[in-house]
Order: C-alpha cells, then structure tokens, then sequence
C-alpha cells in the first residue's frame, strides 16, 4: 500500500512537471551553483508576481540630460549608453551629476499615470551601467544627494507606487563604468584585488538598498554578461542567498548570475537559474515551447531601441495597439509585459509616452480581466489573436487584434468543453452568434459589427463539460 502511494506520489510530480513543459532530461552535471529548482516557483510572493502581468519599466538618470545629443551631436545608439559612445569624455559626462535636477519630479504623478495604464509594478533604475545612484548611497560619492537635487529617487518612487498599489523592483547594473576598481576581466593578480574590492561594494549596496527600502519585491539585474562576473558563482550565489533571508519571497531574475561553468541564464544542464526568465529583451516568445515552462517576463521599448531619454527618437515608434498586442501574447504565453518609459531630465514624462500610456489604460480598464491573473489556454491558435485563461475565475478569453473581414472567429477548443456562450467583455446581454461543428471542439463565432470595430476587442467566453463525450467514455470502461 505505501509503495503504491509513494508510485501514485512520483507519478503526481512528474504529471506535475510534464504539464509545466519541462523536458525529461534535467540536471545531468552535478553543479554546485547550477539552478536554484525546476520549474516554477509556487510561493505567494511568486504568484503575485505572475498575477500581476504587466509592468511598467522606468530608466532615469543622468542620461536624460544630454538625451541622445552629445555636444550637438546626434546618437543614435541607446540614449543611456552615452557615457560609453565614441567621442564621448567620460569625466565630462561624470560631472553631469552636477547638473542632474529633476525639480518638477512628481512620483505620485508617475504612479499615478502608471496605474492608470493597468501595471501593477514598476522597475526602476536605481543605477544603470554609469554608475549614478538614485539612492544616497554610502558606498559612493557619484550618488543623488550630491547633485543639486539632493533627495532620494529611490525612496519618493518606492512610496508613491506602493500607495498606488503598485509592486515595486528595482533594477541594479552590475556592471559600473564609473567604479574605479571594476573590471570586465580579471587577466592580472591587480584586476583580481581591485575586483574583491568591487564585490564587496556591489554586496554593500545591495544590501544597502534592501536595508532602506524592504518592501520591494525584487532585483532586476543588468550588465552581468563580463567576463568578470562570470567567474564569481559561488560569491553571486550566496550573495543571492544573502539577500533573499534578508527580503523573505524576493524575485531575481534569470540574468543574475552565471554557474558553475560560467553559463548564463540557463545552467549547463539547460535549467533555468533564477526565478524567472529574463532573456526577453525587445523580443517575445512566439509559442508556449519557447519559454520551457517556467515563469518569463519581456521588457520592451516604446521606441526602437531607447531606454533612458532620447529627445529624437528616430525609425520606428511602436503605437498602443502594438504594445497592446505584445501584452496580450505575453498573457497568453504565461509571461508578464513590461513597458519603457524614459523620464526627461527635469523628472517629467514625455508626452508621447503619456499618450500611450493613456490609451493602453482605456483598453485595459475594459479588457484588463483577460489581462491580469491571466495565462495560457491550451487551444489551438489562431490567427486572430491569443486565448488567455484567467487563473482565479477560470473565465476563457479570445483577445482578437486581426478581425477578419468577414467577421467570423474560428474556434478549436479541446472537445471535452462545450462553449455555451461567448459576448464581447461587460456585453453579456448580447450575446454573439455561436455555429458549433458537432463533436469536434470546433466552433465559429459570428462578428457582424466589423465595420464599426476602432480597437481590438475580447471576447469571453462560457464553457461547459461536454456530457456528451463523458458518457462516451464511461460507457467504454
Ligand atoms: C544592453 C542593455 C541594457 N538592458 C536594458 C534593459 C537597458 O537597460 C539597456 O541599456
């Protein structure tokens, strides 16, 4: 008897697994520093996470000054990356610091357009890769209050989102142009002593920002692809380790850290490290394969490739309805969307940014249900848009941004499910029409408003078992 428990037991987890998409072949190398769990985390801290599905990203800092324009010169290359652009002096673009005052900085205001847009967390850049703390740190001089503005970024953002409700993360580059003992590789006996010296300030803040602001929920790293770092497993390990006893439920990503043998992202036996993935950079997954059944998150721009302010963004400018799309993909695909925005230097939102942010809110204050809470539903897809399923209510949801002219919606659903009902979202008195293709789980849903249609609608579903299919089953047995 207790062996056919532990048997049904065994059979449970792998069933377990196999529904997560985790392939069979797991953790083969003994690693010391390989991934910290297969699949998913389970905690409430992690789902809340998950539920929360959409985010917003802020990078702010001393960038926003020149914003892509060095000494009258245009750059087209990532606004925040200006201290590392030919041409540019470093010392000169340290002392911006200087000049960095944010005077009409309202992060209430910030929280507030943020909420309204439907994100339920931010991350925000406490430093990026030049090295400026938003935070008054101890660790270092080049940090907020010796600017002119003097008062903690850091502190006024964490308040005001939290009171909106909203999660907080905070981003921290590893990598540090500005700290004199950084390197991005440890070739001499030097490198290797200055470097100790950057371990313990890295430690130091970490710890640091922890220490003033405990109610964040996590650490977005960047800048951890150096040869440097990659040689420091075990001390990025326990660091981790370190940090998570002292923020009980705290998220970190999957580019923290490298293993045992200086493998990224994922471990040498191809197991995610971290929470969640975080390889997602300006691109999506296309299918549910792609993200190996574990929690993911994309961060994307508004423009092509601009993080921290650019006065001139050139090529391409996603609209709404294309940032729309990647949200709802990311829902449907079980991974969590967060959208760019890059504050000008006097603290202010650009209004380009406030416009979007503005319509994707009037979208979501009506369809955000199949949003938020929501995941993957295992149907077929189509070309219309995604499925998603809402974890809480179970509620099933078609997010349709490709109407077809015709107006007719193809549905596979599997054939254990009747679909009884399906309406556009807050419309359930009117109810679409429904042709049903007898025993196959296939349905067409008729659309006769296309003409009038402005914005990408979602329809909602209402399924039923299918009796039917049941007693076909059990009259087998
Ligand atoms: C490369 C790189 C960095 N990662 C993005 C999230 C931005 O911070 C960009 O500067």
């Amino acid at each position: 008897m207790r062996t056919l428990k532990l048997l049904i037991g065994v059979l449970i987890v792998c069933t377990a697994i196999n529904i997560n998409g985790q392939s069979s072949k797991r953790s083969s190398l003994p690693l010391e520093y390989g991934a910290e769990r297969l699949g998913k985390r389970t905690d409430k801290a992690m789902q809340k996470w998950r539920d929360n599905g959409f985010g917003q990203f802020i990078h702010f800092g001393l960038y926003a000054i020149p914003g892509g324009f060095w000494e009258g010169e245009f750059h087209s290359f990532a606004a925040e990356w200006m201290r590392a652009e030919k041409g540019v002096d470093t010392d000169k673009y340290d002392l911006l610091y200087k000049k960095f005052n944010p005077k009409q900085l309202d992060a209430r205001a910030w929280a507030k357009q943020a909420k309204n847009m439907g994100a339920k967390y931010v991350v925000i850049t406490t430093k990026h890769h030049d090295g400026f703390c938003l935070w008054p740190s101890k660790y270092t001089e080049h940090n907020i209050s010796n600017s002119p503005y003097k008062k903690d970024i850091i502190k006024q953002v964490v308040e005001a989102y939290e009171a909106e409700g909203l999660d907080v993360i905070l981003y921290f580059s590893i990598l540090d142009w500005h700290h004199p003992s950084y390197r991005s590789k440890l070739e001499t006996e030097d490198d290797k002593k200055e470097f100790e010296i950057f371990k313990e300030f890295t430690s130091n803040q970490l710890k640091e920002l922890l220490t003033l602001y405990p109610s964040v929920k996590g650490f977005w790293f960047d800048g951890t692809w150096d040869s440097s770092w990659k040689d420091q497993a075990e001390f990025a390990y326990k660091l981790s380790e370190e940090l998570r006893a002292m923020v009980p439920g705290l998220i970190i990503g999957s580019r923290y850290r490298a293993d045992d043998n200086r493998m990224r992202g994922y471990d040498s036996n191809g197991d995610l490290m971290g929470d969640y993935g975080q390889g997602w950079e300006r691109n999506l997954p296309s299918k549910i394969e792609d993200v190996t059944g574990n929690d993911w998150e994309c961060v994307m721009t508004i423009p092509h490739n601009q993080w921290g302010y650019h006065s001139d963004w050139r090529g391409h400018v996603k609209d709404s309805y294309e940032i729309l799309d990647m949200l709802a993909r990311s829902a449907s695909l079980d991974g969590n969307f967060v959208l760019n925005f890059g504050p000008k230097a006097d603290g202010t939102i650009r209004i380009e940014e406030t416009k979007i942010a503005e319509e994707i809110g009037a979208w979501m204050k009506v369809n955000g249900e199949a949003i938020h809470n929501s995941g993957h539903l295992n149907w077929e897809k189509q070309d219309w848009g995604y499925y998603t399923i809402n974890r809480r209510t179970n509620k099933k949801y078609m997010i349709v941004f490709n109407m077809p002219i015709s107006g007719k919606l193809r549905v596979k659903a599997s054939k254990e499910l009747n679909i009884s009902k399906a309406f556009e979202i807050g419309n359930s008195d009117k109810l679409l029409k429904l042709e049903r293709i007898y025993d196959h789980g296939e349905y067409w849903i008729h659309y006769d408003n296309v003409e009038k249609l402005k914005s990408p609608i979602v329809i909602e579903l209402e399924t039923s078992i299918n009796k039917n299919l049941r007693k076909i089953e059990n009259t087998k047995t």
